[in-house]
Parts: structure tokens; C-alpha cells; sequence
């Protein structure tokens, strides 16, 4: 039962307590603030937690959550403890407000490359041509010395084997990547601490040497009877351009893997640097086949007592790849499993049936692996692992020929949590949270020495309910070098009873919990109604150093100044040539220069527009109505539009954002005459 203020005698104590001892100036004092919270059914705890998340009118935020949005393809950024949306990017999706993916240049060429083995495809660039959807899962902040730098940000798309590449710069995706030989993808996404590479691993396997734009041959007997020679699962470490961010193919590399169902991936860091840790289920090979006579997907991949940790030392797999022993494949380098074999650089540890998540502790030492059909979580030592491997503690091999080391050589330990454990995030003072799916709940443990002396390690210390369904949870830093502790945040599946009915669909809820104290105190739920979220990070706002304008006529393509840039009307101009009409348009409040625009029908028109302010937040858009073109021009910002007028008629362009008094004025014509 819900306890109201009235209920509660000290309750002027409770309240003063969180308020301090005066009430704020030119306002109501204690007592007012008390009735205000009795009017408002406010218990003491719920008006504390409301001052612990209240952010005043104009304050900011300390946290940003950089959340992935599911299969609205976005990523969505929201401010920390007030839990209020701040922006939704757009990377696998068009969005109209952005000016994304409706004739931007910059946008255009994120997510219309075409995918390697088409034509024209560059070597890094291509998306598989008219995808307009995707499933962002997991999000990778770039770090530097194993922290967050706020620099970049990529994100998988698990129903497809593609990232995102989001520069910080200015909150804009600037690359989709087709990454060869995946089909869907869900291994990371990770960047190495020095985000010298971003790590994918693939999903449900694909078939070997699969490529999208070609297309294979197989048939129904070949998929139920010679699925562990046709696929293949991959390891891939795209390496990044130190400078731009972007991710470049001809210098990355896979590494073939079993097909197994390869699931989350972790980065080794501090002593495990140099290393990669994937989990695996279906280490049955289970093929579905409800109607052929096989057991349901879930049932044929749950038969064996044990699934497969995957260790790969892929600072090893540099030097084989450096030292020229790789194929290649659908244009990436790649590390066959028999040369991984042969060079050392992969091993399988067994972990319990169905495993989840895979977690590494801030020192990389240890490893917390969480599975969903096991209530414990089993926590491997990066030092019993190495030990095992130059030992040979083997116990097998697989039927690929991967040495599998000793359970009992490389588990330091293991600690009963509860129902469906998923995900695990670290905090300061040495403790591990693992959200609990069945029993939605967070559960608090304690880690293993140097964290906590021996005598404590691996102990459940606290829990705390959710509503429902948790999947993953962030914590501040929490899966860097320095946590900082301090909050967390639950993303819950389900939110039945929690938020006002707006249909059958309802949205997924995040819920921010203080971990501050010895005991997690539940803060705020924030409805999620924009997709599915799935893996977040939660930042400290000051390390993201955005620009607040652009510097004048820089293109968002390349984050240098355009060729095409203007710096005033005085350079507005239009030059024609044989079918096409190019134009130098100047953008400010409240005109577009030049405002009247004539073609012939068929002609292609090219339109260079330069936002040629400065003033923070002047935002214009050029938009055309009947033609799929929204640019949203920000101050400084010089981008391409280009489109075909093939249809005669007069044709009134605007500006979409209201910029002044006179935004409304701020439109233009494009004449397109027989
Ligand atoms: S995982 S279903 Cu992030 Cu728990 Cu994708
Ligand atoms: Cu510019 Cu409205």
C-alpha cells in the first residue's frame, strides 16, 4: 500500500531533511512545501526523490544516457538524474528533422553507400543500398586510456550486420557500415580502451562466405544437414581512423568462428588488453525445424550442460594478419578457424547452458558471465585463464578442433543472484549489478580480490525490484576503466500498470536507481515509447564536447569546410549547364538567396546551401514540398541537396524551423517550366 504524507507523524522531519532546514527564497517555505506535497499525494520518500531528480528551470543534467532505440534504428540521448529526452539521432533510420536521409548529402552517403561487393562500392562504405530500418543495440562510446572520451559513438544493427558511426561533434551519423560476411550482429559492439578498433561479432551465423548483393544457393536439406560445414559465425575488429573516427575495412580483420550462436562480446582492458571475450549458445547447432521433425529452436540449443566462452587474443590476430596468413573474404581479411587454431590466438572455456551476458570488471581481471537459465553468475579470473592456456589445461577440443580449457581452471568464482541473470555494470567501490530478467530485479555482489578481500568476494549484498523485465542496466561509466558509481539505470521490457494506457503497444520503461548508499533506492520511471532499448551508456555530461555552431561553412561530411561553402549572399548564384541547374544558396533569417530558382523538366538541380550565421540554436530547414528533400541547415553548416524536377508547376521551398519573426516569410520558389 501506498503511504501518503498524512499517514506519516514525522513528516515535516522527512521532508526537511530533504530540503534543508529553510524553504527556498520568495516562495513558499518548509510548511508550504509540505502541503504542496500532501496535495500532490506525495509520501516523504517520493518528495525526496523528486528534489534527488529535479533539475531546475536552465540547469543541466550531471549523466547523459546515450540509449540505444531498438528497432526505431535511433540512438536517444537523455539527460541524468532528470531522465528528460535531449535528442533522438537518427543512424539507421531516416528522420525528416535532422534533415536525415531526405537529401543531405552527409546523410545520403551514410546510409545509401552501396555495400561492398556492389558496384561502386568504396572499400568502407555501403549499407546494402535501400535499407530503411534497423535495430540499434548496442552502443560503444570511444575511449582513450580505457575511459570514456567523448568523442564518437557506434552502434550494431543486430538485425543486420551493420554499425553506426555517430560523430560527438555534432550529434550526426556519418557512416553506416555493411560489415562483410555478417548477416545480423550482436557481439559488441565494443571499442579496444584506445579505440584503436570497434568490435562486431555476428549473430545468428550466416552462411559462409555470405554476401548480400549476391545472394547463395542452398537448399532445406543442406540448411538441416550440413549446418556445421555451411556456416559460419565471425569476430571483427574494424579499425578506426584515429583522426575522423570513421571505420576503415581495408584495415580490419575477422576471425572465423564456429557457428554457434555467437552472443555479447566484452574488450579486455588493463591486464586482459589485447583481449576479446564473446559468449556463445547453441553450441548444439540446433537448426529449428518444427515441421521436419526437430525440436524448436530453443528447445534443440538447450541440450548440453554447457555453451562456449569464447577468448581470442586478438593482438595476436594482428600480427597474423600482419604477417600475411589470411584469406580474404567479401573484401575484409580473415583469420581461418583452422589458422586461429594453429596460432593460439582462440580458445573456448565452458560456461553454463544459455549464457547472456559477458561482463569485464573495471581492472579487467575479471570476467562475469550471467546465464539466463543459471541463477548464478560465474565470474572467470583473466589470470586463471592465462594460466590454463600456457599450461594446456585442456579438457577437449570441440569438433572444429578449439581447445576448450578446464571450467574449474578458469572460474574464480560464482554467486547466486536469482531468476534469468543478464547483464552486468561495475561501480567504484568494487561491486558488480546484474539485472535479474525473471525476477525483475537488480542485484548488488560484491567482486573478488583486489576489490574485496577474499573473505567477502563473490557475496549478493542487495537487490532491488524493477518493473518488469529488465535486459540491460548502465551504471555511470560502468563498463570503463573508472566507474563512477552513483546511478543506475534499469531498462525494462515490460510496463504493464506503470504509465497511462496509450494502447496495446505499450511503451518499454527505464527506471533510475540510486546506488549511492549501501542499500539501491529506486528514483523515477521514464516511458520509453520510441522503440525497444536495448544496451545504454551513461556518461558524464562534460566529457561530450559538442560544437554549439559550426564553424562557418563546414560540410557535416567531413567536418571541414565545403568547396561549396558561401560566406554571404554577395556569392549566391546559379549557373545551368545541359540539364542541370546548380545553385550557391545563401541561408539566413529570414530569406534564402537566391529565393526564386527556374529549371527545365528533367533537369537535375543541385542546391549548395550555406547557413551563413552564427548565432547558436539559428537553425533553418530547406524543404520541398512533393519531393523527398528536408535539410535541416544548423548555424555554420554548409550541405548538398540534389533532385530531379521532373514534373512542370511552380514549387514554394521553406524553411521548416521557426527562426524568427519572420520564418514565416522565409520561403522561395522553384520554377520547373516545360
Ligand atoms: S542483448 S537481445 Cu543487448 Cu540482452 Cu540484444
Ligand atoms: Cu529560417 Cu524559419
Amino acid at each position: 500500500m501506498k503511504r501518503t504524507l498524512l499517514m506519516v507523524v514525522p513528516l515535516g522531519l522527512a521532508l526537511a531533511a530533504a530540503i534543508g532546514a529553510c524553504g527556498p527564497g520568495g516562495g513558499g517555505g518548509q510548511a508550504s512545501l509540505i502541503e504542496l506535497a500532501q496535495s500532490r499525494g506525495l509520501s516523504p520518500d517520493d518528495a525526496a526523490r523528486a528534489i534527488k531528480t529535479f533539475v531546475a528551470p536552465g540547469g543541466r543534467d550531471e549523466y547523459m544516457l546515450f540509449a540505444s532505440g531498438g528497432h526505431s534504428g535511433q540512438v536517444h540521448v537523455i539527460g541524468v538524474p532528470s531522465m528528460r529526452l535531449l535528442k533522438s539521432i537518427a543512424v539507421f533510420t531516416p528522420e525528416p528533422w535532422q534533415g536525415y536521409g531526405y537529401g543531405a548529402d552527409w546523410s545520403e552517403e551514410a546510409l545509401d553507400g552501396p555495400a561492398p561487393g556492389r558496384p561502386g562500392a568504396g572499400a568502407a562504405r555501403g549499407t546494402g543500398g535501400d535499407l530503411r530500418w534497423g535495430d540499434s543495440h548496442h552502443p560503444a562510446l570511444s575511449e582513450t586510456d580505457g575511459k570514456y572520451d567523448g568523442r564518437w559513438l557506434y552502434i550494431n544493427d543486430r538485425a543486420h550486420g551493420r554499425i553506426g558511426f555517430v560523430d560527438l561533434a555534432d550529434f550526426r551519423t556519418k557512416q553506416v557500415l555493411q560489415v562483410p560476411n555478417l548477416q545480423t550482429s550482436h557481439g559488441g559492439i565494443f571499442a579496444t580502451p584506445d579505440t584503436k578498433y570497434v568490435h562486431i561479432s555476428s549473430k545468428v551465423p550466416a552462411l559462409k562466405g555470405w554476401n548480400a548483393s549476391r545472394g547463395q544457393s542452398v537448399s532445406l536439406d543442406d540448411h538441416l544437414n550440413r549446418y556445421p560445414d555451411i556456416y559460419r559465425g565471425y569476430s571483427t575488429f574494424i579499425a578506426v581512423d584515429q583522426k575522423s573516427g570513421r571505420m576503415d575495412v581495408a584495415k580490419s580483420f575477422q576471425i572465423e568462428l564456429p557457428p554457434y550462436t555467437q552472443d555479447l562480446a566484452d574488450s579486455g582492458k588493463g591486464v586482459s588488453y589485447g583481449y576479446a571475450f564473446i559468449n556463445s549458445y547453441n553450441a548444439e547447432m540446433a537448426t529449428g525445424g518444427i515441421q521436419q521433425g526437430r525440436p524448436p529452436l530453443e528447445v534443440g540449443a538447450s541440450q548440453l550442460d554447457f555453451d562456449f566462452l569464447h577468448i581470442i587474443n586478438w593482438q595476436k590476430a594482428e600480427q597474423v594478419v600482419a604477417a600475411g596468413k589470411f584469406t580474404e573474404l567479401n573484401g575484409i581479411r580473415v583469420i581461418t578457424l583452422e589458422t586461429a587454431i594453429a596460432e593460439g590466438l582462440l580458445h573456448l572455456a565452458p560456461e553454463p547452458r544459455s549464457p547472456h551476458g559477458v561482463d569485464i570488471a573495471p581492472k579487467g581481471d575479471y570476467i562475469t558471465v550471467s546465464g539466463k537459465l543459471d541463477p548464478h553468475a560465474t565470474v572467470y579470473g583473466f589470470d586463471r585463464i592465462l594460466k590454463a592456456i600456457a599450461d594446456k589445461n585442456y579438457e577437449g577440443t570441440d569438433r572444429y578442433g578449439i581447445p576448450i580449457l578446464k571450467f574449474d581452471a578458469v572460474v574464480a568464482g560464482k554467486v547466486e543472484l536469482g531468476a534469468g541473470p543478464l547483464h552486468t555494470q561495475y561501480d567504484n567501490t568494487g561491486h558488480a549489478y546484474t539485472s535479474l530478467y525473471l525476477e525483475s530485479a537488480v542485484a548488488k555482489w560484491t567482486l573478488g580480490e583486489p576489490y574485496h578481500p577474499a573473505a567477502n568476494a563473490f557475496k549478493l549484498v542487495d537487490k532491488v525490484s524493477i518493473h518488469y523485465n529488465i535486459g540491460h542496466l548502465a551504471t555511470t561509466h560502468g563498463d570503463t576503466m573508472e566507474p563512477q558509481g552513483k546511478y543506475l539505470i534499469a531498462m525494462n521490457k515490460w510496463s504493464i500498470d506503470r504509465h497511462s494506457n496509450v494502447g496495446p503497444l505499450h511503451p518499454q520503461n527505464f527506471q533510475l536507481i540510486d546506488i549511492s548508499g549501501p542499500k539501491m533506492e529506486l528514483l523515477a520511471d521514464m516511458p520509453i515509447g520510441f522503440g525497444e532499448p536495448h544496451y545504454a551508456q551513461l556518461v558524464k555530461a562534460d566529457t561530450i564536447k559538442a560544437h554549439a555552431v559550426y564553424p562557418p561553412g563546414v560540410s557535416p561530411a567531413t567536418m571541414e569546410k565545403s568547396p561549396n561553402a558561401i560566406a554571404s549572399e554577395k556569392d549566391a548564384r546559379i549557373v545551368r549547364r545541359p540539364g542541370v541547374v546548380e545553385v550557391w544558396m545563401n541561408v539566413v533569417r529570414s530569406h534564402f538567396t537566391p529565393d526564386i530558382v527556374t529549371a527545365k523538366v528533367g533537369d537535375t538541380v543541385i542546391i549548395h546551401l550555406t547557413n551563413t550565421e552564427q548565432t547558436a540554436d539559428a537553425t533553418h530547414g530547406f524543404a520541398v514540398p512533393t519531393k523527398n528533400v528536408m535539410v535541416s541547415l544548423d548555424p555554420g553548416e554548409s550541405t548538398t541537396v540534389r533532385f530531379v524536377a521532373d514534373t512542370p508547376g511552380t514549387y514554394s521551398f521553406y524553411c521548416t524551423e521557426f527562426c524568427s519573426a519572420l520564418h514565416l516569410e522565409m520561403q522561395g520558389w522553384l520554377i520547373v517550366e516545360k
